[in-house]
């Protein structure tokens, strides 16, 4: 069997399409923080079309690694020659693999740290990219105000020359720019936040402006935060994916990624410092990517979260399980309908109905079995963002919140007893899992006081009258589908 790595790339199965640019010229233009299976099924997916598709030599990816949860990426990477495949599952059961050569240099924080610092403070870095998640960005969910009480922060502030956190690297970072007379990065978010680019901008400044005040005015100035919408569903890799590519390839690779066919980002053209022609492999640059980012995350992101939470209670594993249930099916789709969709923008040249039913024909891709425990992960960061926001905006227009609510409902029942309702238990994966445990144990309005989660929401009578009575009904009859039902 074939190691995957430089040398052996020739001699790989000639099935697999390959990095067919020169890896050793590509200088790398963008330094990305947080590389997960997303960022490698989507944003070095797009550089790698992009440097097949024009040659262009400026736009290699060197990742960044910042936490201790990071050393296994790092490892294989380098063992990798930071290669690594991506297998494309086509609803008919085709798996289409690639192996992406994007990424060519990795540094691991932890282990170096001025390296990191030298690596974006280079004169041939343009663009700082981040997938932190929707945890990482460090603002108090209830103000939106930067969280100076970390302690992680609190020491970073005393100690700027030894950075831990994503800002305290982008200030030491921009600091030397700044010092060396080099023009800024751009600062890329790509993760799933509404305004993503201007929280970015918020927090750093925020940050900098307590660490160096003349620094916080020239990042003011110079530093671009384009808002970007970013698609593509993509599993937590299985060992099965591992040994597919040992069966079928004869490829040893440690950490492949899969994920659906259907890509899409959007960014607003604002760059500090020049950007890669992405247009070239179908990114869409606009002038306002709010509209497009707020439809995917109510819309996408939300019906995950409807149907991952729900399909939990019941005891389904995966996500095209759930939408194979005709009343899982039809519930998404009027939650999508009657509660979604009444508080999106127009978003030009989308057609909202083909783009909901495309959505829950991506759900269903049979072949990419992507896990309801990963979706309800992070459930306490993700739902703040993808659902919460349109329940509290119905409120304010006396629409509709019924199919809502019953997954905050469900959720507060899912927190409790981390199983599903016949006692099977669940993977339960969330930084905030004990609190949100005790609060939902102590009682069903407890787990709504939760402030920086929910907000004011537990003030507003409408909402908490109908959640109290389904999580009662919840905790008494144990079938979510019957309430599910009596909701369509
Ligand atoms: C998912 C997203 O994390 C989640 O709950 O909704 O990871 C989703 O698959 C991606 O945003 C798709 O672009």
């Amino acid at each position: 069997m074939k190691h995957l790595n430089q040398e052996n790339l020739a001699l790989i199965d000639s099935q697999i399409s390959k990095p067919l640019f020169n890896r050793s010229k590509l200088k790398t233009g963008i330094v990305h923080i947080g590389v997960g299976g997303f960022h490698r099924a989507h944003q070095a997916y797009y550089l790698q079309e992009l440097a097949t598709k024009t040659n262009a030599s400026d736009w290699g990816i060197c990742g960044i690694g910042l936490r201790e949860e990071d050393r296994n990426i790092s490892t294989i990477l380098k063992k990798q020659d930071h290669l690594y495949s991506l297998l494309v599952k086509h609803p008919n059961g085709t798996v289409e693999p690639h192996i992406i050569g994007a990424i060519v240099d990795y540094k691991f924080a932890i282990e170096d740290a001025q390296s990191v610092i030298d690596k974006m403070a280079h004169e041939d870095t343009k663009i700082v990219s981040l997938t932190i998640t929707e945890g990482g960005y460090n603002f108090n969910p209830a103000t939106g105000e930067f969280d100076f009480e970390n302690s992680i922060i609190q020491e970073e502030l005393k100690h700027p020359e030894n950075p831990k956190s994503v800002y305290g690297f982008l200030a030491a970072a921009l600091q030397k720019r700044r010092a060396n007379k080099l023009p800024a990065f751009t600062i890329l978010s790509c993760d799933n936040i509404e305004h993503n680019g201007d929280v970015t901008k918020k927090m750093l400044l925020a940050f900098t402006q307590k660490l160096n005040p003349v620094l916080a005015e020239w990042v003011e100035k110079e530093v671009k935060f384009p808002n970007s919408m970013v698609d593509r569903i993509t599993p937590v890799t299985t060992p099965e994916d591992i040994s597919f590519l040992a069966k079928n390839h004869d490829l040893k690779d440690e950490w492949p990624v899969t994920c659906e066919p259907f890509i899409q980002w959007v960014i607003e053209d604002e760059f500090s410092n020049g950007r890669p022609a992405l247009e070239q492999v179908g990114v869409q640059f606009v002038t306002d990517v709010k509209p497009y980012e707020k439809m995917k995350l109510r819309l996408l992101n939300a019906g995950h979260s409807v149907l991952g939470i729900l399909g939990a209670l019941h005891g389904y594993q995966t996500i095209n399980e759930c939408i194979d249930d005709p009343l899982f099916n039809q519930y998404l789709k009027l939650f999508m309908d009657l509660e979604a969709t009444p508080v999106l923008d127009t978003v030009e040249g989308i057609d909202l109905d083909v783009y909901k039913q495309r959505l829950r024909e991506r759900f269903a891709n049979p072949n990419i079995k992507d896990s309801v425990s990963r979706i309800c992960s992070e459930s306490a960061a993700k739902l703040p963002k993808f659902l919460i926001p349109t329940i509290k905006e119905n409120l304010d227009n006396e629409g509709n919140i019924a199919l809502g609510t019953l997954v905050i409902a469900a959720w507060c029942y899912y927190s409790d007893k981390q199983t599903d309702l016949n006692n099977h238990p669940l993977e339960v994966i969330d930084s905030q899992k004990e609190v949100l445990q005790n609060s939902a144990q102590k009682d069903p309005l407890c787990f709504l006081e939760q402030e920086a989660i929910f907000g004011d929401l537990s003030k507003n009578e409408r909402f908490v009258t109908l959640y109290e009575a389904m999580v009662k009904d919840l905790y008494h009859n144990r079938n979510v589908k019957k309430q599910m039902e009596n909701l369509i």
